[in-house]
């Protein structure tokens, strides 16, 4: 059986990202280097404020990453809460690669990117993160901010002519957080789940509500029985919302894929969408909602 290789991911920068991760994929690397490669386009794009060394900060002022990485077969690394790694989703990578762990956190996390002689850099605010964060800080009111500028959280999932199934996500997390937090994308089954006998799915939004139902998981476990991927990402918004501590303040999007190539997303507020590559083109488009 033949496969339609595809690569979906999340909000406008899934684009680019999706631009390069399609590039590998055709050029003859595996679909786990162009999940790897792809998202790292994000992770060094400058302009945003939500994945990589140059992302918002923690409420001390100091940027700290979560990413995570993983194989259709089980296979999958991650880390949390790093500092000074300018790719934390190859950092995943290696924790899945070279190591007996799937999961690294702080200082050791980043000792180990040391180790491995990763690219690090300077402990230092981005202008445009640093400028906010000094705005942020006069009041330091402490309020999740969702969907700035229509850039968030990268997640990416995709599908190889074989049937081989991949994801990544990558992240600096929610703006202004408690020193220490991690979100969900770092946690394999909330922000990212892969099956290949399924399918994949991720998430992008609040972190604290994708973690209380196990989202990504769940997508996944939805579409096993049975549910279409739109279907299935549906069920879990409704689940997260009523679940939800803080409805009025929450968004989450949630993008899923099937082994048959069928994807789904949808999101608890307009705003949400996504990348998609394939062999007949590509398109940016956008998730419904739960709120109209
Ligand atoms: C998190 N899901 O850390 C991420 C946040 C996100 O920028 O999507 N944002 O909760």
């Amino acid at each position: 059986q033949r496969f339609t290789p595809q690569i979906l991911s999340t909000w406008n920068h899934g684009m680019p990202a999706n631009d390069k991760a399609w590039e590998v994929l055709n050029g003859g690397g595996t679909l786990l280097d162009a999940v790897e490669q792809g998202v790292m386009v994000t992770e060094n794009d400058l302009s945003n404020l939500s994945v990589g060394l140059q992302g918002l900060p923690d409420r001390e002022g100091i940027v700290t990453l979560d990413a995570s990485i993983m194989k259709g077969d089980g296979s999958c690394g991650s880390v949390a809460f790093v500092r000074q790694v300018k790719h934390p989703i190859s950092l995943a990578r290696k924790v899945m690669e070279k190591t007996p762990h799937v999961m690294l956190v702080g200082e050791g996390a980043r000792l180990f990117a040391a180790a491995e002689g990763m690219p690090m850099e300077e402990e230092k605010l981005s202008p445009k993160a640093r400028e906010a964060y000094l705005r942020w800080k006069k009041n330091s009111k402490y309020q999740p901010i969702i969907n700035i500028e229509n850039h968030d959280t990268i997640g990416m999932v995709g599908i190889d002519e074989n049937g081989a199934m991949a994801g990544s996500c990558t992240t600096s997390g929610l703006a202004y957080k408690m020193h220490g937090r991690v979100g969900d994308s770092p946690i394999i089954g909330a922000g990212l789940f892969v099956d290949e006998e399924v399918g994949a799915a991720t998430a992008t939004g609040l972190g604290e509500e994708v973690i209380r139902i196990c989202g990504a998981f769940l997508i996944v476990e939805l579409m096993r029985q049975g549910r279409t991927p739109q279907e299935a990402c549906e069920e879990a918004v409704k689940r997260a919302v009523a679940k939800s501590k803080d409805l009025d303040n929450t968004q989450i999007g949630f993008l899923a894929l099937n082994k048959e190539g069928d994807f789904g997303a949808y999101a608890i507020r307009p705003g949400f969408n996504f990348a998609q590559h394939h062999r007949q083109g590509k398109a940016l488009i956008d998730s419904q909602s739960w709120f109209k």
